[in-house]
């Protein structure tokens, strides 16, 4: 790998959005979302499933407490291991009890992680004091040795790290280090970061390659990716060789879960068939196929990717762009929606994208982000910033209300209401946003990525701003030659006009790269048309190297017609379908606009969509209209090619109308209703 492409997101503490946008996202989730879902940990959200998160936190720190002040004479209370939201729970609490889920201490670090990157765009005293607070309960569970996990803290420390497989530890050390790591670096505070280095040299000497050391790795990844955090944050090498231990170790024969488990080593099934749920069936150099549960492997595909670029290890990069490429090519929604099936929240296999069972879990779409940013660090290739636009403005959204109240944890591309309450196929569809989930994992992981959406937008090396995302924001940056202020506007998602304007003391030689997103054919720049060949284009990105005078700007524009896209023909539930698109946006129609049966509707060969400014659940967005066919009814009712239910095959008959369709991220704001991705195609 070629050294001199790498490049690091810029630090939110140098990056102001502006973005109409994106800042309007940001705003909803430090107005609406924070706020919320501190009162969510805190179970004081009426009519919402409990989290208990807060209330563990505080049982652990209680016990440490008693732990501390009886010295040797403290006896813990041994109890079982159980785990699981029980709504009845709620009036019966015991202050010294676990409650929740075994990975319940995580949605708490996720908020942590939220409110520090919302911190570096808009200074809160008050919220600050909170986080603060929260953060001295998280520290009064630490035990002395460092060890920080609620659920074997509360309930039985004899069996800490004894089920890696399914118990989540390395999954919380994972968070609480990337809360610890960003809140450091939004408010300069460190005690989070002292508590999760000093759990994670405990983990350093209960795991590694030294005789006496477990073997293990985590059944569901992160830590891997959090480790790197913590290594770039304090320089220390040996957070970046315990993440690459678990990379390294992860599928090596025999398998640590086979150790862990003997119980489940059952006759006849194949190792690796055991193993590929947590993508521990093989080393991950020999993995080609995304498999398994869908947010676990983009987690770890983050954290090879980290450790690819670190170490300069090309094996790991290649066994990534296989990764990718499996994913991207075979296993990805339109949506960017990712984990088709919802029977363990695993990628189903090959070409396998069913709209209306679709899982597309939020969590999912948002660590394929992480995965496609980690790339773009490698090497900036507009594939990787397409995809990550792509899961940003639609799979991803689509998981939090117009207004921010409530949330999509399954993100399907196709809902009829009635199925979800009656069909046991789609239970897990949802025709309506929830204010929580006894399994929190994906509000809080949509607000800390909407916080640092910035950190997606542009990465830096030492003489280049790479422009993966057209998101307005003001940016300062370090060049040689001096500092300079890059001033961004953008029309985006829905006119692709975009500025840049340099503000320097000093005239300053530098270069931005600037992608040229896969959606357009053509674009413009200065006015000029631009081009899409050529010495200064490369991997999709258009360098622009000059020696910059304060004031100078480009100005760009990249046109966004609507598109009218078909699937691969092997998508089986695709065929013969097609869906509409305008820039980064996905559309969909809803039975609001549209009336119901929506699948009777076919798009004609000439639809002549017109785009046009509407308002959904008071936001404006950009609607599409297109001409399309409806299949006739009876009176009516429904539709009919005769009397029966079977009858001869007559012609179908149609009659012409139009459609409405509305941006896929913006549906069910409106009550509950049908709604379809793809639509039939002449
Ligand atoms: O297991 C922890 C989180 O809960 C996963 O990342 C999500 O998929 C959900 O299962
Ligand atoms: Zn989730």
């Amino acid at each position: 790998m070629d050294k001199k492409e790498y490049s690091r997101p810029v630090s939110l503490r140098r990056v102001q959005v502006t973005d109409a946008f994106w800042k309007q996202k940001m705003e909803l989730v430090r107005k609406e979302v924070i706020p919320y879902q501190w009162e969510a940990l805190n179970d004081r959200v009426p009519d919402a499933e409990p989290s208990y998160c807060m209330h563990n936190f505080r049982a652990a720190g209680k016990l440490n407490a008693r732990r501390r002040e009886l010295g040797e004479a403290y006896v813990p209370e041994k109890r079982p291991l159980v785990s699981g939201c029980h709504p009845e729970d709620r009036n019966h609490m015991e202050d010294d009890r676990f409650y929740g889920n075994v990975f319940q201490d995580s949605d708490f670090f996720k908020w942590i992680e939220a409110a520090a990157y919302s911190l570096t765009q808009h200074p809160d005293s008050e919220l600050e004091g909170t986080v603060d607070e929260a953060i001295d309960a998280v520290c009064a569970a630490q035990l002395e040795n460092g060890y920080l996990d609620t659920y074997y803290i509360i309930n039985d420390m004899d069996y800490v790290f004894t089920n890696l497989r399914d118990n989540h530890e390395l999954y919380c050390f994972g968070h609480l280090t990337e809360a610890a790591v960003a809140y450091c670096q939004a408010t300069g505070k460190d005690k989070l970061l002292q508590a999760a280095m000093r759990y994670a040299d405990y983990i350093g000497s209960c795991f590694g390659p030294e005789e006496g050391k477990r073997k293990g790795y985590p059944g569901h990844e992160l830590a891997e990716l959090a480790l790197v955090r913590l290594y770039e944050q304090t320089g220390d090498g040996k957070y970046l060789e315990l993440s690459r231990f678990f990379i390294e170790q992860r599928g090596t024969r025999p398998y640590y879960y086979d150790e862990e488990h003997p119980e489940t080593v059952e006759k006849g099934k194949e190792g690796e068939i055991r193993h590929w749920y947590h993508q521990a069936h093989l080393p991950v150099r020999e993995q080609k196929e995304a498999v398994g549960h869908a947010v676990r492997a983009v987690y770890l595909y983050s954290g090879m990717a980290d450790v690819a670029r670190l170490t300069g290890d090309d094996s790991l990069y290649r066994a990534c762009v296989a990764l990718w490429e499996n994913i991207t090519e075979k296993k990805m929604y339109i949506t960017g929606g990712i984990g088709a099936n919802s029977m363990g929240e695993i990628f189903s296999f090959d070409y396998d994208l069913p709209n209306d069972t679709a899982y597309a879990e939020s969590c999912a779409a948002i660590g394929l982000v992480f995965f496609a940013r980690r790339m773009l660090e490698i090497k900036a290739q507009s594939q990787y910033a397409d995809v990550m636009e792509r899961a940003l403005y639609n799979g991803i959204l689509s998981g939090i209300a117009l207004d921010g109240k409530s949330f999509f944890y399954v993100n399907p591309l196709e809902c009829l209401p009635e199925a979800c309450y009656k069909d046991s196929r789609k239970r897990h569809v949802k025709p309506v946003r929830q204010k929580w989930f006894g399994c929190a994992c994906c509000p809080p992981n949509i607000a800390r990525t909407l916080s640092s959406i910035a950190s997606y937008a542009c990465t830096e090396s030492e003489d280049t701003l790479y422009v993966h995302l057209y998101i307005g924001c003001v940016l300062e940056k370090e060049f040689a030659g001096g500092k300079v202020e890059i001033r961004m506007t953008s029309g985006f998602p829905w006119d692709g006009k975009v500025a840049l304007e340099v503000r320097a003391q000093e005239e300053t030689e530098f270069t931005i790269a600037l992608r040229i997103p896969g959606w357009c054919n053509a674009y413009t720049i200065d006015g000029e048309a631009g081009c899409l060949e050529g010495e200064d284009i490369r991997d999709g990105y258009l360098y622009v190297k000059r020696v910059w005078k304060d004031g100078e700007r480009l100005e760009l524009e990249f046109p966004m017609e609507v598109r009218v896209m078909a699937a691969d023909a092997r998508v089986r539930e695709d065929i013969g379908k097609v869906a509409v698109t305008r820039g980064p946006i996905v559309y969909c129609m809803e039975e609001a606009d549209n009336g119901g049966n929506l699948h009777l509707y076919r798009l004609g060969t000439d639809p002549e969509p017109v785009a046009h400014r509407r308002k959904i659940g008071g936001v404006s967005v950009m609607g599409v209209t297109t001409r399309a066919l409806r299949r006739k009814t009876r009176s009516g009712g429904e539709a009919s090619c005769g009397n029966g239910l079977y009858t001869e095959y007559k012609k179908p008959e149609y009659e012409e109308t139009t459609v409405e369709w509305i941006p896929y991220y913006a549906w069910a704001n409106r009550g509950e209703g049908e709604m379809q991705v793809f639509i039939r195609a002449e």
